[in-house]
């Protein structure tokens, strides 16, 4: 463990216990929903790996702290005054603690992080990927080339159609990143189950990602894994969702919206335009995330000690 890194107590207890730790990021607190309910989604996912008896650590920069295991208070300051956190992917961490400023730690970002902490899995919504007209603007998240070189181990509900999901896949491939569907076998669109892309590996059971995992890290050459699990059903008109996907696009390209600012502008314009309806699925996806990622750590930690044992 590095000193440089500031932990939480029960983040470090249990690390030098060798328990289960799941990492959180911070992006989605900040700048992927709206205050209060970003606070209590993040105090939500806190709750289900606390219930599988896994310790949270919720990863980002406080005041120039790259932390692993923000506090209650912490939390609440990223939801709050979100306006004043900057976004962070791996080439704005450096940037930000030179100057003592907040950051908000995206899907990449958070892999690095957690990595150089020592927790090996990590839960989250959706991962950033390939946009749409990628091949005009080169708009390819950094998630992607961080998932191919960092070794920790990604639970997500796939990929949002505001992404061109299956470039987004097929880059995944590309960069050697293998994609396990959890108890499913067609890769998620975030909002549905469904995306037409059929997934090589499937596991059924937390043991049987631990397993893959563990081999993964011995013969796959350093880098991530990523492990999708579809998201839990809260009827959402598929039609209305497309045409509010179509519409924040093209009112993106029209605004000249680039860079770090499309992810956030696409989310929130999506989520304005369907109103209640993909909010609640987001936020259900994100706790069962969660539940499956502690699990997974779990079943990490377990087999790791049946080695050594
Ligand atoms: N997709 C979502 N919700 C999110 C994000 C992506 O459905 O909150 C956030 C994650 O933090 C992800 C980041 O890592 O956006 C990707 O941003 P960019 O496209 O700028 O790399
Ligand atoms: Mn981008």
């Amino acid at each position: 463990m590095l000193p440089d890194i500031f932990f939480s107590p029960p983040v470090f207890a249990a690390l030098s216990d060798g328990r289960p730790v799941l990492a959180l990021e911070s992006t989605v607190i900040a700048h992927g929903l709206p205050a209060p309910l970003n606070i209590d989604t993040a105090l939500g996912m806190e709750s289900e790996a606390r219930e599988a008896g896994v310790v949270p650590a919720t990863i980002g920069v406080v005041a120039g702290r790259p932390t692993v295991g923000m506090t209650l208070e912490e939390i609440e300051h990223f939801g709050r005054e979100s306006a004043t956190v900057r976004k962070l992917s791996r080439r704005d961490i450096g940037p930000c603690v030179a100057a003592g400023g907040d950051g908000a730690t995206t899907v990449g970002a958070t892999m690095a992080l957690a990595h150089l902490g020592g927790v090996e899995v990590f839960a989250t919504g959706g991962i950033g990927g390939v946009h749409r007209g990628a091949h005009l603007s080169w708009d390819v998240s950094g998630d992607l080339r961080e998932l191919s070189r960092t070794p920790v181990l990604v639970v997500c509900a796939g990929a949002k159609s505001i992404l061109d999901i299956r470039a987004t896949y097929e880059h995944l491939e590309t960069l050697g990143v293998p994609v396990v569907g959890y108890q499913c076998d067609e890769f998620p669109a975030f909002y549905t189950p469904k995306s037409g892309i059929r997934l090589d590996h499937t596991a059924d059971s937390p043991e049987a990602v631990a397993k893959m995992w563990t081999a993964h890290r011995k013969f796959g050459g350093g880098g991530g894994m990523l492990v999708v699990t579809p998201p839990p059903e809260v009827g959402i008109d598929a039609q209305a969702l497309n045409a509010a996907i179509d519409a924040a696009f093209i009112e993106a390209e029209l605004k000249g919206v680039a860079g770090q600012g499309v992810t956030p502008y696409l989310l929130s314009r999506v989520t304005e335009l369907t109103e209640g309806k993909s909010r609640e699925a987001n936020i259900a996806l994100l706790k069962n995330n969660a539940g499956v990622g502690a699990r997974i750590a779990k079943a990490i930690a377990d087999l790791a000690e049946g080695l050594e044992g």
